[in-house]
């Protein structure tokens, strides 16, 4: 439901307040902490961030998708390792349970969703199946009253503090694709599920990914979302919806980036006077804003999109693929206009730049944007 305008712009701005005067000076410490303080972590509960797309019945902000967005913005003008925090509960993690979840099942764990209590995780990726997501080989056979899980998830965002896991796993071997495969909603505290530890990664530092591995874990029949050969075309449909999100988070990132440049383009100079003058560093600067509003516009345009009720995937693929490009792009452009000082740490410029690496990998490689965008285009004659 979409909030009306005052309450939105209310919202936005009690955000953009929270990044600029709690995480932006957090950035640098908690890169090299490899940690978000759990101060922080108690600020974002208090400002409802972990229940921004729940549904408001189960206690979240029930935000439209188009609102979300602008949020993500606002969460992309720091280091996004803030905003992984609370992104699985808003996304992945949590999504598959509300659009697929029965009553009973929305019931029991939403609320905690919403609050923050109950940490969510999306376990697809595995050793053999990446941008192959079909070919998932974690298996889980009925067994009387429970399906028993064996296997093992690899580069699952924020899987050492999840309570939660939506798990795909294959319940019929004989189908190789994702007919094959159903979802399942796995509480951290089942025996035989162990966490691997925290991966060593490029940047976001403060974010974790880990292994999850299962030894015939025994998951309740009940605990199934969605029914037996639907968890990929479930998988499929959440990250259609994650791509946007992260859509957003890449246009936040290169805002950011984008007034940063122009902060110190004004004050610095050389050859007498401030870099700003210069056509060559203005042309870098109009380029990234010009991306960036083009990324903005078709960010909002899908999310409107959806909250009609319309199917996305071609549109949130391709917006995906944009903004993951672009904010590559303008990140680069930050480097060399800062020069000598978007190279050393004390800027983070160079910070940034490793940060948003990712976003052209996660949720969908960009070639794999670029397969969907093909295949729909073909399927839609233009
Ligand atoms: N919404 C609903 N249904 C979808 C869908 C979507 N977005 N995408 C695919 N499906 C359905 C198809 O319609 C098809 O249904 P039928 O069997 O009834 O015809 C079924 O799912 C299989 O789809 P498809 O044939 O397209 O599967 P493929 O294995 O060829 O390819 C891609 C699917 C490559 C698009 C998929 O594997 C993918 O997105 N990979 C990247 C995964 C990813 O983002 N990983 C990141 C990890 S999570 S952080």
């Amino acid at each position: 439901m979409a909030l009306d305008l005052e309450t939105r712009n209310q919202l936005i701005e009690t955000i953009r307040r929270f990044v600029a005067e709690r995480l932006r000076p957090m950035e640098a410490q908690t890169a090299d902490d490899n940690l978000v303080p759990d101060e922080i972590v108690a600020e974002m509960r208090d400002l409802g961030l972990f229940g921004l797309s729940i549904p408001e019945e189960f206690g979240g902000l029930g935000l439209s998708m188009e609102e979300e967005c602008l949020v993500g913005v606002e969460l992309g003008c720091t280091s996004p390792a803030f905003r992984s925090v609370i992104g699985t509960n808003v996304g992945i993690g949590s999504q598959g349970l509300v659009m697929f979840g029965t009553d009973e099942q929305k019931a029991r764990w939403l609320p905690g969703v919403a609050s923050g209590e109950i940490i969510t995780s999306f376990a697809l990726t595995e050793p053999e199946a990446g941008s192959d997501s079909a070919a998932v080989q974690t298996r889980a056979v009925l067994d009387g009253d429970a399906y028993v899980l064996n296997g093992s998830k690899r580069f699952i965002t924020n899987a050492g503090k999840a309570h939660l896991f939506t798990v795909m796993a294959r319940t019929n071997p004989d189908v190789k694709g994702g007919s094959g495969v159903s979802a399942f909603l796995v509480p951290r505290d089942l025996p035989g599920l162990t966490v691997g530890k925290s991966e060593k990664k490029m940047g976001q530092q403060g974010a974790h990914i880990h292994d999850v591995i299962f030894e015939n874990v025994r998951v309740p029949v009940e605990n199934r979302l969605g029914g037996e050969g639907e968890g990929f075309k479930v998988a499929m449909q959440v990250l259609d919806r994650g791509r946007l999100h992260i859509s957003s988070v890449c246009v936040g990132v290169a805002e950011r980036l984008i007034a940063d440049c122009v902060a110190y383009a004004n004050e610095r100079k050389q050859f007498g006077k401030p870099i700003a003058e210069f056509q060559l560093i203005q042309g870098m600067i109009a380029d990234s804003k010009t991306e960036a509003l083009a990324a903005r516009a078709l960010m909002l345009e899908t999310a409107r999109k959806r909250d009609a009720g319309e199917t996305v995937t071609l549109e949130a693929a391709a917006t995906k693929y944009y903004a993951s490009e672009m904010v590559g792009r303008v990140a680069d452009r930050a480097v060399q206009i800062f020069g000598g000082a978007g190279y050393v740490a004390d800027y983070g410029v160079e910070r940034l730049y490793r940060d948003v690496r990712i976003f052209r990998i996660y949720e969908g490689t960009s070639q794999i944007q670029q397969v969907i965008i093909a295949r729909e285009t073909l399927k839609r004659g233009g």
